[in-house]
């Protein structure tokens, strides 16, 4: 057997030592552009994005409304493959047909829809609970859509006002006039709803009013559009339907696919792409993975991978180190694989972004991951935590949770994310059921998220990525050290406890 010389390490375990920061050095300075797929030396990649993050290839966590969210920040979501063909394509096209003001909730929406489509297409699919048209009136034009397969609010700004709502028990609720989205739902989870007065169902379709704010929202300089307008959007694909799959996924405007895969050094990642490769040449960018280190990256490189993912067994959910004793520290294999990017760039000239899917537990770690090479990161547990993702929020001992399950989990049966060949099951489970605290909106949190990105990139003297890559000086921490790091020796006056 071979051995590694050194453990492998996760995230928890380093940290950032200050640079010289310049007074230039100030967090609205910096960029966190990067690039999504390849490029040869002295051009610029087909496409990029504005910042560092994508949503993971997951059934709890990107669906077309965490794109849409994910896409005005300036990221991606690369929609989850453990669907139906045509549900997936339908929901690449709900993105790809997504225009600022108007948002249809089903493929079979237009812009000129009316209230009366929406509520016949609630009838048939039971999904849109609720729609807001330009005049209020069944005939209106339609101006957006709340589903309500599990009642959260998705088609319309937070700020959107209405006067009339539907609860998830489809009661039609009056509220006054000018009660915006939040209020709406804020006051169904904290079934807050007795007092107000509830319509004639009869009466539903003159009840629709708005203000116009949403046509007025303000515009994220980071959105991440492309030719005409429309936002960036990934889908994820396995080894097994990929002739059939990739072209629909073509056809409905993925931007970008990702070979999603618990381990990707395999001949199946490498017939997958020259499939895509004889049927499309470079037109279809396409990601591999994933890998945990240098042979695993150069592997998919040379089969030609336009982006290649980082990560075996560090995810959240994850039990395939506990059940196969497969994988590897998060942080090691993000360097080792930085490196053998960078070898690779020197001697090729093409330069293949690498991700790092997986194990980010604190904001630091996105920073670090960064620092350590990656050119963006996928994120799962990060993203399932708010308003946009598809899950159930739920109330537990009295805190709002989400849903998060694993695609290796008997909820997600992705058998294809862990195939080897042979019968077409998931012959053990990989991953876990679980709750994630519920954390709010996307954008709020991403904002943060990124603010601290920014400050820490500043602390070592970086405006760019490339930069913190270049300039980061990072440390191995002892296990004591972790503990100094947090409030300790203190009496917490939120928790009463000691720290
Ligand atoms: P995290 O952000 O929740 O820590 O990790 C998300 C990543 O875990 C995904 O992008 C994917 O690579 C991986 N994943 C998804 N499902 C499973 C599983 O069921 C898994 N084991 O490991």
């Amino acid at each position: 057997a071979f051995y590694f010389e050194e453990p492998s390490h996760t995230f928890n375990e380093y940290l950032l030592v200050p640079g010289y920061s310049s007074a230039e050095c100030r967090a609205e300075n910096v960029s966190l552009k990067t690039p999504l797929v390849k490029f040869k030396k002295g051009e610029e990649p087909a496409l990029s994005l504005n910042i560092p993050l994508v949503s993971a290839i997951m059934q709890a966590v990107s669906d077309d409304n965490m794109a849409i969210a994910l896409a005005k920040e300036g990221g991606v979501s690369f929609i989850y493959g453990s669907q139906s063909i045509e549900s997936q394509a339908a929901m690449v096209r709900r993105v790809k047909n997504y225009k600022a003001g108007f948002v249809p909730s089903d493929s079979n929406l237009s812009p000129d829809s009316t209230l009366k489509d929406v509520l016949e297409l609630k009838e048939k699919t039971g999904h849109a609970t609720m729609a807001v048209t330009e005049d209020g009136t069944a005939n209106g034009k339609l101006l957006g859509v709340v589903t309500g397969r599990d009642y959260r609010i998705s088609r319309l700004s937070m700020d959107t006002k209405v006067s009339v709502f539907m609860t998830p028990f489809e009661k039609l609720i009056c509220a006054d006039l000018g009660t915006s989205l939040k209020e709406c739902n804020d006051m169904i989870w904290d079934n807050k709803l007795n007092s107000l007065p509830v319509v004639d169902a009869e009466q539903r379709l003159h009840y629709f009013v708005f203000r116009k704010d949403y046509e007025n929202r303000k515009k994220n300089p980071n959105e991440l559009l492309d030719e005409n307008k429309r936002y960036i959007v990934g889908a994820g694909i396995n080894t097994r339907d990929y002739a059939t799959r990739v072209p629909a996924l073509v056809e409905a405007g993925a931007d970008v696919l990702c070979i999603d895969s618990s381990e990707g050094f395999s001949e199946w990642q490498k017939l997958t792409i020259d499939w895509i490769r004889e049927n499309y040449g470079d037109t279809v960018k396409v990601g591999a993975g994933n890998v945990v280190d240098a042979e695993g990256f150069r592997f998919l490189a040379e089969c030609g991978a336009d982006f290649v993912k980082i990560g075996i067994g560090g995810g959240s959910i994850c039990i395939t180190r506990e059940q196969k004793g497969i994988g590897r520290g998060q942080a090691t294999a993000t360097i080792e694989v930085a490196k053998a990017r960078d070898e690779y760039f020197k001697e090729t000239g093409i330069y293949v972004p690498i991700c790092s899917d997986g194990g980010i537990v604190h904001d630091y770690h996105m920073t670090l991951a960064l620092a350590m090479g990656s050119d963006f990161i996928m994120l799962g547990r990060y993203f399932s935590r708010f308003d946009e993702s598809p899950t159930n929020k739920v109330q537990i001992n009295g805190q709002y949770m989400k849903e998060y399950w694993g695609e290796g989990s008997a909820r997600a049966r992705n058998w294809q994310r862990y195939d080897m060949g042979g019968d077409s099951k998931l012959s053990f489970e990989e991953g876990v059921d679980s709750y994630v605290p519920y954390a709010g909106s996307l954008k709020d949190n991403v904002g943060l998220s990124l603010s601290k990105i920014k400050h820490t990139m500043c602390n070592c003297g970086a405006l760019t990525i490339p930069e913190l890559q270049q300039k980061a000086k990072i440390t191995l921490v002892s296990a004591t050290s972790i503990v100094e790091g947090g409030a300790h020796d203190v009496v917490l006056k939120d928790s009463k406890e000691q720290k």
